[in-house]
């Protein structure tokens, strides 16, 4: 299987020129370390190397001769190699690394190192890229260092091995195995997320399950932690808040309640002692039927607060979710999340991060940006993308999420005036909170290629990349992925780049443009559903979203309708207020305009909506014929997965502007413009169609 690799496959280097200027500068690898983190560094560079080169290295025990590459932590090195680095180490943190050519005793040399083995290992893997993306290294001078502490993956996955919102087969836990039988699986899963900087895992899903924290998992768990460990990767699990009654035999779960307090304290010693470096918890409470404090008359702050205790001897963090809203205020879901957190500003104990998801819906295609982002200012806040896609096409259909993490990350929030950016929130610097973090809902399963999609593993790259520094550029990004995954042939690399680049405008576009937003099918949420409106909470139903009628289209969350917008800081909420700034592609999120409205190009709203769709199926297409022409590049097996890929994708691009547009005529009553084919079938059809296995869900 070709991408089982992933973005690790060290293929031999093609350019013989840049392939000699590696080999006349790699002569030797001098290992200073001998910790289990320092043998995983020499290990993957001399297979990294020697694949790419064809050429084994010699292994030096000591600095012999010139152009060594010598590779150890802070602490390994001689007082010379301390000298020279010294105000290079000044510049990064603990997770840093250096990567630099120096001279020593006037001999050329390769240094890389950190201030502690895992930054070793960051800089081995940022090294290998430099290789792989066939970059120079004869005056390598890099200094570096992740901007946000905690980067974690958060899995969805249950006990019985299914995942929620997973489209890559099963869990890769295998529970029944562990802890004794150590899957091959578990360390290629580190080593793919330590390349990439990831330094945290939750396991298990945010609709807990209460067993995952009895002995007999944890014994399990911990097997796991000892294999990420070396990777730099910590472990953290879910806490189901109702679990001292589940598994703990109490009555009550009251966060208030001693017993409780001291159940969780037990619980959490318990854990330490098995795992020391055990990250902490995320928890999902009070949302969608989950338990939580507010079932004992106690809040948010309450709950949290209680769980921080019990990890805080151990240096744990408490992750706690502001993905909330509730049956009984449905008048606007998009602003709940803000009413309910936004008071609790400061009131959080120092080791707990409120995780928000980048939108206040729900993992759309496009939202404008959760206004909470900078709104907490004495609140560490952290970041939750989805990396699965859920509401874009599972895994069959390709979308480069970077692309939208990019967007979300550079949005500014105006919260400390201009250039108050959501990534400044999230690394801390704008509102200056020691905690940072962001995290990524994992796409990962036991699929041979881990994510279904073979592009869908840009997505778990991208996210790890933009961990480490969210002001990367998304383009970078997938130009550093596609050299590392398939070809450095520039005839691949440009326009494979461009169909990436494309690909998450046209989900937008052929899904939901100008701001539409959750009217996929129910449940799954895998194709269009803009007509259900029979599901028992109003706030389940695309027709509560896009508010189609025979005057217009759109949700009215400007002062005129439910003044979600005012819960940005004011030069937002002036701009997303006025339908004349409002940006278009977030129009109909916060407007209900007219059928007749004109757009900036003149069209009308329903000729312009239209077009959009049709603009989602064309580029889908023209995706089609780059993948196309990019046959010679690529191996049979992937270039055919791709192709059958793209082909369902062109197809259900289709089905939904046909759908969509069906279904919203009904209400403009208008003809399709010029330009956009019409539907071969009728609306009735695309409503009797039903998606007979969602995985998932
Ligand atoms: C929604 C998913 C649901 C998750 C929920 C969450 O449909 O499966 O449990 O988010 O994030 O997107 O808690």
């Amino acid at each position: 299987q070709k991408d089982y690799k992933l973005w690790l496959r060290y293929d031999k280097i093609q350019d013989a020129v840049i392939a000699s200027e590696y080999k006349n500068n790699l002569k030797g690898i001098v290992s200073l370390g001998s910790s289990e983190t320092a043998k995983i560094s020499l290990a993957e560079l001399e297979t990294g190397i020697s694949h790419m080169l064809e050429n084994k290295p010699e292994i030096r025990s000591a600095i012999n001769g010139e152009n060594n590459l010598i590779v150890g932590s802070q602490t390994a090195l001689n007082s010379d190699l301390k000298k020279v680095l010294a105000s290079d180490f000044d510049k990064i943190n603990n997770e840093g690394f250096i990567i630099k050519s120096i001279s020593l005793k006037n001999k050329k040399q390769i240094v890389i190192t950190g201030k502690n083995d895992v930054g070793v290992l960051y800089g081995v893997y940022s090294f290998l890229r430099l290789i792989q993306t066939n970059k120079s290294i004869k005056n390598l001078s890099i200094v570096d260092s992740p901007k946000i502490n905690l980067r974690v993956l958060n899995h969805w996955d249950n006990l019985d091995r299914t995942v929620e919102r997973g489209y890559a087969g099963f869990s890769l836990w295998n529970w029944q195995k562990l802890p004794d039988f150590i899957d091959q699986r578990y360390i290629d899963y580190a080593r793919a997320n330590a390349s990439i900087g990831i330094n945290g895992t939750v396991l298990t899903n945010v609709n807990a399950n209460a067993l995952i924290l009895t002995p007999q998992y944890l014994e399990k768990i911990e097997a796991l932690a000892n294999v990420f460990r070396p990777y730099g990767i910590k472990v953290y699990l879910t806490a189901r808040f109702s679990a001292p009654i589940e598994i703990g035999g109490l009555k009550t779960a009251d966060p208030k309640d001693v017993a409780v307090a001291n159940w969780w304290k037990d619980k959490a010693k318990e854990i330490y002692k098995r795992i020391p470096d055990f990250g902490g918890f995320l928890v999902k409470a009070n949302s969608e039927g989950q338990p939580g404090p507010q079932n004992y008359g106690r809040d948010h702050v309450d709950g949290a607060n209680m769980l921080a205790d019990a990890v805080a001897p151990f240096g744990g963090v408490i992750m706690w979710r502001a993905f909330v809203y509730s049956e009984h205020d449905a008048n606007d879901r998009a602003k709940q999340a803000y009413a309910e957190f936004q008071p609790y500003d400061g009131k959080f104990k120092d080791n707990v991060i409120v995780q928000v998801k980048n939108g206040a819906i729900d993992f759309q295609p496009r939202e404008p940006f959760h206004p909470l982002f900078g709104a907490m200012k004495k609140t560490p806040i952290m970041m939750e993308f989805q990396i699965t896609q859920e509401y874009l096409g599972f895994s069959t259909h390709l979308a480069y999420l970077p692309k939208l993490f990019q967007e979300v990350l550079a949005s500014d929030t105006y919260q400390k005036g201009k250039g108050s950016t959501v990534a400044k929130v999230i690394d801390g610097s704008l509102t200056h909170t020691k905690l940072t973090g962001i995290a990524g809902v994992s796409n990962i399963g036991n699929d041979l290629n881990w994510t279904g999609h073979p592009f869908a593993q840009a997505n778990w790259y991208g996210f790890g990349r933009l961990a480490w520094d969210p002001y990367l550029d998304s383009e970078l990004i997938a130009d550093e992925w596609l050299r590392c995954t398939f070809s450095n042939d520039e005839n691949f690399i440009k326009p494979v780049k461009e169909m990436m680049i494309t690909s998450r405008e046209a989900v937008v576009n052929y899904m939901t443009p100008l701001g539409l937003h959750h009217i996929m099918d129910t449940g799954h949420h895998y194709g269009p559903g803009p007509w259900i409106s029979d599901l028992s909470r109003p706030e389940w139903n695309p027709t509560y979203y896009h508010k189609a009628d025979k005057n217009g289209i759109g949700f009215d969350r400007a002062k005129t309708g439910t003044n979600a917008t005012a819960q940005y800081a004011p030069e937002v909420e002036k701009v997303f207020d006025n339908l004349e700034t409002c940006p278009e592609q977030d129009l109909l999120w916060f407007h209900h305009v007219s059928w007749d409205y004109k757009l900036k190009n003149g069209q009308t709203l329903w000729n312009g909506m239209a077009l959009k769709y049709q603009e989602g199926v064309n580029q889908v297409q023209e995706m089609q014929k780059t993948w196309n022409n990019a046959g010679k590049y690529v191996d049979e097996e992937r270039f055919k997965e791709v192709q059958m890929l793209l082909e369902i994708q062109s197809k259900e691009a289709k089905w939904w502007r046909d759908a969509c547009l069906l279904y919203f005529q009904q209400y403009s009553g208008k003809e399709l413009p010029v330009g956009v084919e019409k539907p071969k079938q009728t609306l009735e059809y695309f409503k009797s169609l039903k998606f007979p296995f969602a995985p998932g869900n």
